[in-house]
């Protein structure tokens, strides 16, 4: 036993020394550090159902009027050069009206979606948001709030003209309990930029995600975002203490408290969290921050076979505990994808399988010990055929880079579909093998990665481009899959556009009426974000 312990830190050691990884940020499109909003040249395109077509392959990404021939346009009015002009004096000089200033927004992220929006607003406060959108109720315009613009499920971006309201000049932080660990900033703050801030002062978000160098908080809240904290701080529903939205008619509602305990009647602020827009826009959040961890260790695992890697995250509950921050999965396919299409380097060789073990703490070498001592016991009971541990800081990020950027590594495939949902944690894969039979060789990859610790399965498949038959045999079946074994059709994108058919997959008909009520009563014409989250 000993001996394969020794073995197992040895074999670590040795793994590093002749592990390189290039930079991630190097090898990521500019976008990715620097922000989605730029020129829609510099992105990667998509054309139909959950599908990404890289702009050189697919040309100009259809509109979603077009793509969904069915969807009418609302009985909505149509923005005139009057509106243009209170607009302009509601927030002068931000008012975007050019094409070519515009179409970033109008495309989502993976280019799935194109909307015709044509009047991008660009707040900066409060009273802002609330002036348009009271004239938007009076006059009967739809708009669609925008954080990062970087939603999987194209809930961000116009279906036909709706007015594109930005948030990304709302990006001030208000102010900073050290003590409390509680944040309150506006909404359009970016993830990075928060966590740049907090830094210092030894704090940082409950939750990150591939997309914080562009995502907002806002974004976040508004999607219920889950992403890689998740295992150890919750979702945003526990850690967001305050929200602040303006209503469909104008109305601010301060519900911005910043306290932990505060059980006086129902809890409005959860209404917008995870509501996509649909009930308020969101304008200012008060978010609980933890400390960040004295030492983060990371392992990651090479198992072949799925029994193995259940083993193995069973493990790692009992023997690592209160230190445990993270289980991320990967399949060979997924580990592949970001080897071949940004250069990363894997630093194991090839298994069916990987996961990625975090723990955070406070005391470097209890924790690497601990961790350790689960690698020998993993490898012992032959759980696992390899492994690997990092705890200097730019080597645990090279092994998160492997994770974080499997979905930007699928874009350059050409066409991607994408779902994400929950299964239970015995079905985690079958969903994956099931698809990668059903669809054969026309698929280039079917890959299954995701956030073990919550049962929340990636599955992403891609072609050169837009195959009507994959698409065909992926949709409706992949939902009835996830239905029949009563998983989550989104389990944690939320549902745009691209999901809004399979409400009632993961709902009762009672549940989707209150759904509804709670929508009508509070946009009784309407105006937010139409078009989405529910079926017709
Ligand atoms: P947007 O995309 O702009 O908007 C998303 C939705 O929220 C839209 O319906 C929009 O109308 C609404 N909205 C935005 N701002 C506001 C506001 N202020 N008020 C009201 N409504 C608003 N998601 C995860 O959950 N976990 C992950 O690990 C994860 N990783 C990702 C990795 C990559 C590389 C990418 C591209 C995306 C990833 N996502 C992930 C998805 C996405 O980043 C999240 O859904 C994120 O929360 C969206 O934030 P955003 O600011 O970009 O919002
Ligand atoms: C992740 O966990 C994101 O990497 C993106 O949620 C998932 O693109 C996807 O399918
Ligand atoms: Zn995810």
């Amino acid at each position: 036993m000993a001996m394969r312990r020794s073995h197992v830190i040895r074999y670590a050691l040795e793994q590093y020394k002749s592990y390189r990884v290039p930079n991630a940020a190097q090898s990521l499109p500019s976008w990715y550090t620097k922000g989605t909003n730029g020129s829609l040249d510099s992105w990667s395109r998509c054309v139909h159902g959950s599908v990404a077509l890289t702009q050189k392959k697919a040309g100009r990404v259809p509109l979603s009027s077009e793509r969904f021939p069915q969807l009418k346009r609302g009985d909505f009015a149509r923005v005139t050069d009057g509106d243009l002009q209170v607009f302009e004096r509601l927030v002068p000089s931000r008012v975007l009206t050019e094409p070519g200033d515009i179409e970033g927004h109008n495309v989502d992220w993976s280019g799935t979606c194109r909307g015709a929006g044509q009047v991008l607003l660009r707040p900066k406060t409060t009273e802002e948001v609330s002036a348009i959108l009271r004239y938007c109720n009076g006059r009967r315009l739809a708009a669609v709030p925008q954080g990062g613009n970087t939603g999987l499920v194209g809930g961000s971006v116009p279906v036909f003209d709706e007015v594109i309201i930005s948030m990304s000049l709302m990006d001030k932080i208000i102010s900073l309990d050290e003590i409390s660990g509680v944040l309150v900033c506006q909404a359009g703050c970016v993830v990075d930029k928060i966590n740049e801030a907090l830094e210092p002062h030894g704090l940082m978000t409950p939750h990150i995600l591939g997309s914080k160098g562009s995502c907002q908080i806002g974004g976040n809240i508004s999607t219920n975002a889950g992403g890689l904290r998740m295992l150890r701080y919750g979702n945003l529903h526990g850690n967001v203490l305050g929200v602040e939205a303006v209503l469909a008619n104008g109305d601010v509602l301060d519900c911005l408290s910043t306290l932990k305990k505060d059980n006086t009647g129902y809890d409005l602020k959860q209404l917008f969290i995870g509501s996509e827009g649909s009930l308020g826009v969101v304008t200012a959040a008060s978010v609980l921050c933890p400390r960040i961890p004295g030492a983060v260790s990371v392992a990651l695992l090479g198992c072949d076979s799925f029994a193995q890697v259940l083993q193995t995250y069973d493990a790692a509950k009992k023997m690592l505990q209160e230190i445990l921050s993270a289980v991320e999965f990967m399949d060979r396919a997924s580990m592949e994808v970001v080897q071949e299409n940004l250069q990363l380097t894997c630093p194991l060789g090839a298994h069916r399988y990987y996961l990625l073990v975090e723990t955070s703490g406070s005391n470097a070498a209890h924790d690497e010990e601990k961790l350790n001592s689960l690698l020998g016991h993993v490898m012992e009971k032959a759980m696992v055929d390899d492994g690997t541990v990092a705890t200097e800081p730019s080597k645990v990020q090279s092994l998160w880079a492997l994770r974080e950027n499997v979905a930007v590594a699928l874009r350059a495939d050409g066409c991607v579909y994408k779902y994400d949902v929950t299964v239970p944690m015995s079905r985690f894969y079958d969903l994956v093998t099931d698809t990668r039979e059903r669809v054969g060789s026309d698929a280039t990859r079917v890959v299954g990665y995701g956030h073990l610790g919550e049962s929340d399965i990636h599955l992403n498949v891609t072609c050169p481009q837009h195959s009507e038959d994959v698409f065909d045999a992926l949709e409706p079946w992949v939902y009835d899959w996830v239905a029949k074994c009563k998983g989550s059709v989104s389990a944690e994108h939320g549902m745009g556009i691209l999901k809004r058919d399979y409400l009632y997959h993961s709902n009762t008909g009672p549940a989707v009426l209150l759904m509804k009520q709670l929508k009508e009563r509070m946009d009784p014409r309407g105006i937010l974000n139409p078009y989405k989250i529910f079926p017709d």
